[in-house]
């Protein structure tokens, strides 16, 4: 898939689903142990992420398993946008 670089578009986001392996919330990064992300066509693996919002980490814990959304920050990098707890 192309996208023009001045695309309109909203920006897209990608949900994915996984566990919490560290958290670093002074940092803003977390570490995920993710499922498959279809929408990007990344297979399940265990990496760090950087998170938009630092004060969403404060209360999450390594053993968690969460929900969270990925926005492009810019070209080929993804933060998470959102993150939440499973119950
Ligand atoms: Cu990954």
């Amino acid at each position: 898939m192309t996208m023009p670089m001045d695309s309109k578009a909203p920006t897209q986001s990608h949900q994915g689903k996984g566990t919490i392996n560290s958290v670093d919330a002074k940092a803003g990064k977390i570490n995920l142990s993710h499922e498959p992300i279809p929408s990007l066509d990344w297979p399940g693996m265990t990496m760090d992420f950087d998170v938009q919002d630092k004060d969403s980490l404060t209360k999450l814990k390594p053993g968690q398993k969460v929900t969270f959304k990925l926005i492009e920050a810019r070209k080929g990098k993804y933060v998470i946008s959102e993150i939440t707890v499973v119950k």
